[in-house]
């Protein structure tokens, strides 16, 4: 035998090892966020899927009772089952709720959450017991309520589709839209939450690769703003963080971050850029504001 072989081996299992501990570590970091407990209800999908088989079976009985037993016959669907199975995919992502007749606060926007051409919706609302909450809804796929924590003084609002990692280049159908809204407020301004669709269909709202929601802040004060914009340029589109203060009012030092999306539900600072800017240019108000397509996407 050759001894040199063993060696080789050891660096395959602890490469498989080091595989299996990192997707162990996606699964427990996509734990902390709010769509923490999509990956376990992906084993639930299965068993619903199942469970359609079976109940299309019943259907064509209680058709066959208008004595129409040549459409019975017909029923052989059993063959239709095949598609009906392409069809359950729309995983079970959680419970899922709509705004009641007493919601009020309703917003809808909408975009291409899965990237398949067809625009799908994001709806936010609250109800009368002041829980807030917004729906992501593929159109012709799951749908998924996301039940939003407290938002402090002000309220939750969806606000506009944004992509924070389009490429001109990527494969048809893998350019999913995302979208922004406001999850909470302070005396400061609004805070916003990035939200998007996994690969399994169901809504989410990133997270920052820490166990937290990831923010981007849209705040002013005398001295200190933040905001976002979006960006595109040579064929990619994404997102960028701003900063901007002074310390004497008279220069503003700004700050320029591009987000990146390390993982499926995470997103965190990349490359800054730094620059000063002298009061009262233009340019500074954009430092305390969310734009997209030019214009504030703010209510
Ligand atoms: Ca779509
Ligand atoms: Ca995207």
């Amino acid at each position: 035998m050759n001894p040199h072989r063993t060696p080789t081996r050891r660096r395959g299992v602890i490469a498989a090892t080091t595989v299996a501990l990192l997707a162990l570590a996606a699964c427990s970091s996509s734990k902390g966020s709010t769509a923490g407990s999509v990956p376990e209800t992906s084993a639930t999908v299965a068993e619903s899927t199942t469970t359609v088989l079976e109940t299309t079976t019943t259907v064509p009985e209680s058709t066959t009772a208008p004595e129409t037993t040549a459409p019975a016959t017909t029923a052989a669907p059993a063959t239709t089952a095949a598609p009906a199975t392409t069809a359950a995919p729309p995983p079970a992502c959680g419970a899922v709720t709509s705004p009641t007749a007493s919601a009020t606060s309703v917003t809808t926007i909408s975009g291409d959450w899965n990237g398949d051409g067809t625009l799908d919706q994001a709806t936010s609302w609250v109800e009368p017991s002041m829980d807030w909450y917004i729906l992501i809804e593929v159109t012709g796929g799951a749908a998924t309520t996301l039940a939003m924590p407290d938002p402090g003084i002000g309220f939750v609002r969806v606000l506009s589709r944004v992509d924070v990692d389009f490429s001109l280049g990527a494969p048809p159908g893998s350019n999913e839209d995302e979208f922004v809204a406001i999850v909470n407020s302070n005396a400061a301004g609004y805070n916003l939450g990035v939200f998007g669709v996994n690969h399994l269909g169901c809504g989410f709202q990133f997270d920052d690769g820490h166990g937290s929601d990831f923010i981007l802040p849209i705040h002013a004060s005398a001295a200190i703003t933040s905001g976002m914009r979006c960006e595109g340029a040579a064929g990619s589109q994404f997102i960028v963080r701003l900063e901007a203060s002074t310390s004497d009012g008279v220069t503003w030092g700004v700050m320029d971050v591009k987000i990146e999306r390390p993982a499926e539900q995470t997103l965190a600072d990349g490359v800054a850029i730094s620059a000063t800017v002298p009061a009262g240019s233009p340019v500074l108000a954009q430092y305390a504001d969310a734009t997209c397509g030019g214009g504030s996407i703010l209510p």
